[in-house]
């Protein structure tokens, strides 16, 4: 089942020069690029991205660092998106992370862990509105389609 998931490349992606890399990973397993764009958090998305999170303790340090340079938002497209995603990142804290993993291979710090990734269909939908407008979401053929994903 094709579904998109939201991906922020965090602050932290862009600053150590890993964006490429990190964006490479997400490529190699054959998930499409259907938005991307980069930009600066401001306080309103922080608490609109993370609602989930604003009563918790660590959500002042999250949006700080989230607010604190430019990230790259994207979506991405494929079978199975939003799990492909979340298992290509790793665990939430690199310290659990497989290694293999964006997160295991790349990051040692909860708070420096590089990458987001929607975690349902549900929080795609919701996240990708937040970030995106409906044209800028592009609906495209790949050629390649039919050698990465049976039907
Ligand atoms: P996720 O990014 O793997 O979905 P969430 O639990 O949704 O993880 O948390 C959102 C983000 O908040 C994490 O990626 C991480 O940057 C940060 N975070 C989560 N828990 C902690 C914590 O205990 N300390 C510091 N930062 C945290
Ligand atoms: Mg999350």
């Amino acid at each position: 089942m094709s579904e998109r998931s939201l991906v922020l490349l965090k602050p932290d992606a862009l600053q150590r020069g890993l964006a490429g890399r990190v964006i490479s990973r997400l490529e190699d397993r054959g998930l499409q690029i259907v938005g991307l764009k980069l930009m600066q958090m401001d306080m309103p998305t922080a608490q609109r991205h993370y609602a989930e999170h604003v009563e918790k303790p660590f959500f002042a340090g999250l949006a700080s660092f989230m607010m604190s340079r430019p990230l790259i938002a994207m979506a991405v497209q494929g079978k199975n998106a939003v799990e492909v995603v979340r298992k290509t990142m790793g665990s939430t804290n690199p310290q659990n992370a497989e290694p293999g993993t964006i997160r295991g291979d790349m990051a040692v710090d909860i708070g420096r862990n590089l990458i987001h990734g929607s975690d349902s269909v549900e929080s795609a939908e919701r996240e990708l509105a937040i970030f995106f407008a409906e044209d800028e979401l592009l609906d495209y053929q790949r050629e390649v389609e039919p050698w990465v994903t049976e039907s």
